[in-house]
């Protein structure tokens, strides 16, 4: 058994910055990669098409001044091989590769209660003691193909996004299905649409969709973004709900008129990206004013496509704009209009086998050479729950989380000392920007960590009333907001039987990291030092 102060799960964003920090503390630490090179979900993700939703200039590490006025952003919304590129740098350039072990998985950690340590076990038969245990496993690692029946008789290729080949794949001449139409299934479908000879798309859900407009970097904005850096920065961690800074109105929808309304939409559709949600202030908030961003989006729909039936397969009508992840995308919805692409809409025409050469349903067969799966994740909590993890008296997270995960601050969970949960469940994680979220949990974990060294502490852990606190608090405050009006991945309901909670913490990056700062400010309250 190799003794180490520290290891970490994951060797994406989380990982590497987490190795950055607590290299700084002294520790000895080891990462576990299951993949071959760091990088994470944009290591894996690396189905053509795949591109970030938040700005370049903003989806980055801010730790070092000296790396974010060196790196070249090539466009506006940065796509999945230049982003790897990135990840590889900063591993590079910070030397953190040393630290991580590839090709290489945790399989258990159990919490030993005679040395007060994690007992870990790797793929590789490894065997490691160590202190503290951080899992940077990340929130959609945990790709999911539902348990569609024959798919196991299908003599086609199959690809799913999030876990997609590292060589390229050409569909050229193929008759090619994609099940699936979140934000993977829309950035996939009008690459496939362009090679394919047919794309059939399989589609449960319409989902809401702005244009990307993607470009490349403009010089001047470049420029703007590197002369004021820390400054944006810190309006980012003090101004924003999600860590991106957006142009947020001030104002509610209903309280305009019709016209000026439009106009507002319209601007904001014609500028592309995220930035459509913060037209106005209530939008999540409020399902009248909703309605009307939704009455929008569903216009613009329908002055694309071309033949009006698909139209109105394709505009949503079953949630509030923004209740799922909403899309950004290229010529997403101009790709109906092709020849070669049809639509089936499986809430109708339903999903009944796999047979040995494509898909069956209840309306027809479709010959398919390749069937793609945009299906999504187990998110949030399935990366944890696919290893087994024990802490005290040998409960297993798996137990302690049956009726929905609960995480004190979204970091800690009572029982599991030492057991850091880096963009956890109880945090604003999925709805904040990633790289942002991540910087702050990893922060204040490694000043956790300091400060129980300092204090000669040997563990922290969560209290449970704290917990229970927390865990109340996160539902009561995602009840106050229109995003439990859909059946997403937030609430776990694309998985069968996961316990429907809603997951992050939607009360905004600022309340969260004023309470986090408090806790640890007040000698860490709610939490246990021994
Ligand atoms: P998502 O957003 O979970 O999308 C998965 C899609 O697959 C969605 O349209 C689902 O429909 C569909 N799906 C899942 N299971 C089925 C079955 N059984 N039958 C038909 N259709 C199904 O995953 P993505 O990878 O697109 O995006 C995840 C996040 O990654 C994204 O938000 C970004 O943050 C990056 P449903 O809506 O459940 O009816």
């Amino acid at each position: 058994m190799k003794n180490l102060d520290a290891v970490i799960i994951g060797a994406g964003f989380a990982g590497l910055y987490a190795i950055y920090q607590l290299r700084q503390l002294g520790l000895q630490i080891r990462a576990f990669e299951k993949g071959d090179d760091v990088g994470g979900v944009w290591y894996w993700n690396r189905y053509p098409g795949a591109r970030c939703d938040v700005e370049s200039m903003q989806y980055s590490f801010a730790f070092s001044n000296e790396l974010q006025q060196s790196w070249r952003w090539k466009e506006r919304f940065t796509p999945q091989p230049e982003i790897l590129s990135y990840a590889q740098h900063v591993a590079n350039r910070f030397k953190l590769r040393e630290h991580i072990q590839f090709n290489t998985s945790v399989i258990s950690a159990h919490f030993n209660e005679s040395t007060s340590r994690w007992d870990i076990t790797t793929s590789d038969q490894g065997q490691y003691s160590a202190q503290f245990f951080l899992m940077a496993t990340g929130c959609l690692s945990s790709a999911r193909i539902p348990d569609f029946e024959g798919l196991n008789t299908y003599k086609g290729k199959t690809f799913h996004t999030g876990q997609w080949p590292k060589m390229p794949v050409d569909f050229s001449g193929q008759c090619v299905g994609v099940i699936g139409t979140g934000s993977s299934g829309i950035q996939i479908i009008p690459i496939i649409a362009e090679q394919a000879q047919t794309l059939h798309v399989f589609q449960r859900t319409a989902n809401f969709s702005i244009p990307a407009r993607n470009q490349p970097m403009d010089d001047d904005y470049e420029r703007q973004w590197k002369d004021n850096y820390p400054s944006l920065r810190e309006r980012a961690k003090t101004e924003t709900t999600s860590g991106t800074l957006y142009t947020r109105s001030t104002r509610k929808a209903t309280e305009m008129d019709a016209v000026e309304r439009q106009q507002e939409y319209k601007r904001r559709w014609q500028t592309g990206g995220v930035n459509f949600m913060y037209s106005f202030k209530d939008l999540m908030t409020d399902i009248k004013s909703n309605e009307t961003a939704e009455d929008f989006v569903r216009a613009q729909i329908r002055s694309i496509v071309k033949n009006q039936e698909v139209a109105n397969l394709l505009a949503p009508t079953d949630h509030p704009l923004g209740s799922k992840r909403i899309c950004i995308d290229t010529n997403y919805f101009q790709t109906y209009n092709k020849s070669n692409v049809t639509l089936v809409d499986v809430k109708l025409n339903l999903i009944q086998s796999f047979t040995s050469t494509g898909l069956q349903t209840s309306h027809a067969h479709y010959k398919l050479d390749a069937m793609v799966f945009a299906t999504g994740y187990d998110a949030m909590t399935g990366s944890f729950l696919d290893i087994d993890i024990r802490g005290r008296h040998g409960n297993t997270l798996k137990n302690a989380w049956k009726e929905g995960p609960k995480a004190y601050l979204g970091l800690m969970v009572a029982d599991f000392p030492n057991l850091f949960t880096i963009t956890g469940p109880g945090s604003p994680s999925i709805l904040a920007q990633m790289i942002f979220a991540i910087g702050q949990h990893v922060d204040w974990i490694s000043q956790c960590i300091a400060d129980l060294q300092k204090n000669k502490f040997t563990t922290i852990e969560a209290k449970s009333d704290a917990q229970e606190q927390w865990a109340t608090h996160v539902n009561e405050v995602a009840h106050q907001t229109l995003f439990v009006q859909a059946n997403s991945w937030y609430l776990g309901a694309n998985i069968p039987n996961k316990p429907r909670v809603f997951v992050p913490y939607a009360g905004g990056v600022v309340p969260y990291r004023q309470k986090c700062e408090k806790v640890a400010a007040n000698d860490y309250e709610g939490f246990k030092r021994i």
